[in-house]
């Protein structure tokens, strides 16, 4: 389940590479087991506000601990890939649940994930996410939308907009006419690998449909934060065994 050449060279030309059937049903549904009825989400789910007052619900989190998300934060499957787009060792950054629910999910403004990560301190554009999809996302639900090859652009100017961080609104309108739009159509189990200049957004949920996701961070190892002054701490990410996730089966 490792990247080839050809999808390293996908990733350094889009800003983003689509993985299918990384995770086999059994481990989406344990995943979604704990989605429900997990502690982690429970204990740190939070909202923001899209642009039409609508919630996006997210929990999120900054460290690994001893729990289905860690296994899957630390699952070979995920971080080797990482390794590889990276081009070198890579440190856990956070992992967070996206919870656009049927109906009333909102929206997320097109963003940079540098836009708010530069002002956290990272020294260079060089962090990953990997974005597991543990539902069908479709445009219907508010799948993932990309503009290909903007990460190539630079980190752009971001506003705030309701309570999210999002990019300059007459600079996007710009880009957006000269780059292709991607709604990134995904079945459960499959993973989008992107790069943190890469522009994207998501729509309202409008469906009866749920669209959870689970997206894992990561930092290059070698990529200080300034602000915090946090270089020492910087670690590599663990690497579980491929199996861990199933010893999480309810
Ligand atoms: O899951 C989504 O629809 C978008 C989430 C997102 O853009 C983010 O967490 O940065």
């Amino acid at each position: 389940m490792s990247l080839d050449h050809f999808g390293t060279a996908d990733f350094q030309r889009d800003g983003y590479v689509l993985l299918e059937n990384v995770f086999s049903s059994e481990e989406v549904d344990t995943m979604l087991g704990a989605v429900k009825g997990g502690s982690r989400v429970a204990e740190t789910t939070r909202a923001t506000t899209d642009a039409s007052g609508k919630l996006a619900k997210l929990a999120i989190w900054h460290e690994l601990g001893d729990d289905i998300w860690t296994a899957v934060s630390t699952c070979p499957r995920i971080v080797n890939n990482v390794r590889i787009l990276l081009g070198e060792e890579a440190a856990f950054f956070h992992g967070k649940v996206i919870l656009k629910e049927a109906q009333e999910g909102g929206a997320w403004e097109w963003h940079q994930d540098y836009g708010y990560w530069y002002n956290a301190g990272f020294m260079f554009p060089h962090l990953i996410s990997a974005f597991i999809a543990l539902d069908d996302c479709n445009q219907e639900n508010g799948c993932l939308q990309v503009l290909r090859g903007s990460h190539k652009l630079g980190r752009l100017d971001h506003i705030k907009i309701g309570t999210q961080t999002c990019t300059d609104p007459p600079r996007i309108a710009q880009v957006a006419d000269k780059l292709e739009r991607v709604h990134c159509v995904m079945s459960p189990g499959s993973v989008l690998f992107f790069h943190c200049n890469l522009l994207h957004t998501s729509a309202t949920n409008t469906s009866s449909e749920h669209r959870r996701s689970f997206i894992i961070c990561y930092n290059a190892l070698n990529n200080p934060q300034l602000n915090d002054n946090k270089t020492e701490d910087l670690v590599p990410c663990p690497v579980s065994s491929d199996d861990a996730i199933l010893a999480y089966r309810q």
